[in-house]
């Protein structure tokens, strides 16, 4: 009661002296599940904003394609219908081709060339984000992918013909390569296609096939470490700049710790997820010799593609990374 009552008057204070912004709030689509550790680094995020604001930023998180599928988000973030969201950035290498920059296979393996190679890449994907009218306030590396198999690969030859779910167009790309059948199915409807037998093979991290359950189809996980895409959370310019200066501060804040957070949790979490697939009954293995070097002779033709299109900003960026 006398809490309601201070809280009132301080409401009523403020009002009456016109210090007081009406609270704002951001609608923030994601496109992964809630347990998923983007989307709790993600929640957290939202609470940060909400308390260095003293709650006049509030920002509402819909995980899981909820409010907007997984791929439809960066167009909602761009058109005005959500304030800011959640990306894979190497969604969009249609786009522009420095956006596959970070699911090349084979170029950066592991969490320190990831880091890498963002340090090199960041600006050149800012400019064109910001041309687009989005800001980026963040980015978070999955877990290395592997790849996933319903029957045992000895070589890629064994994935000829097979249904490949791709969740980019360079996972679309190495289905291409190797003969599968590649089919675009977003994080939030794997586990369906799955059961429906729309794919049967893929490449992704342990922390969704994990979320996925995909032990109930796919019993081979061959752990080859082949790229390191990032999620991006972007805000339209728009609504960041209608913030006042503290709140532009609390929010870029904010994101610079959960960029933090979100680096150290996937690198942390991988070895988990792994064992949760283990003890599922996958088996994890490293992948024959055939089939490793298969797929790096795939990552070469890949990067030379991205070479050629990207020209002399793009080879300076790999030259930057391989220094
Ligand atoms: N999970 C996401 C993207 C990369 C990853 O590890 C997915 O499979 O859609």
């Amino acid at each position: 009661m006398l809490k309601t009552l201070v809280a009132v008057s301080a409401a009523t204070t403020a009002l009456l002296c016109g210090s007081v912004n009406a609270q704002q709030k951001w609608d923030m689509p994601t496109g992964y599940p809630g347990n998923n550790f983007h989307t709790e680094n993600i929640v957290q995020f939202a609470a940060d904003v909400e308390k260095a604001t003293g709650g006049k930023l509030k920002v509402t998180v819909h995980d899981n394609g909820s409010l907007f599928k997984a791929n439809e988000i960066k167009r909602a973030v761009q058109g005005g219908q959500a304030d800011i969201g959640e990306i894979i950035i190497s969604g969009y290498s249609n786009e522009d081709p420095m956006f596959g920059l970070d699911s090349i296979p084979f170029l950066a393996t592991g969490y320190p060339e990831a880091k890498k190679l963002w340090n090199v890449s960041k600006a050149a994907t800012e400019a064109r984000l910001a041309k687009q009218g989005l800001k980026v306030l963040y980015a978070v590396p999955w877990p290395p992918q592997g790849i996933y198999s319903a029957k045992p690969l000895n070589s890629a030859a064994d994935l000829k013909g097979v249904k490949w779910r791709a969740y980019n167009p360079n996972t679309s790309r190495i289905a291409q390569l190797v003969g599968a059948q590649p089919v675009t199915i977003q994080a939030a409807e794997l586990t369906q296609a799955l059961a429906t037998g729309a794919v049967s093979a893929f490449m992704t991290s342990g922390a969704t096939g994990y979320d996925s359950k995909v032990w109930e189809q796919v019993k081979y996980y061959y752990d080859v470490s082949a790229w390191l895409p990032k999620n991006l959370v972007i805000v339209s310019k728009k609504a960041f700049d209608a913030l006042d200066k503290p709140m532009q501060d609390a929010v870029l804040k904010s994101a610079a710790a959960a960029e933090v957070r979100g680096w150290k949790i996937s690198e942390e979490k991988n070895n988990w997820y792994k064992e949760q697939l283990t003890k599922n009954g996958m088996k994890v293995e490293t992948g024959s010799e055939q089939l490793r070097s298969d797929f790096k002779k795939v990552g070469l033709i890949i990067i030379a593609d991205w070479t050629t299109q990207t020209g002399a900003e793009g080879q300076a960026i790999i030259d930057a990374f391989r220094k």
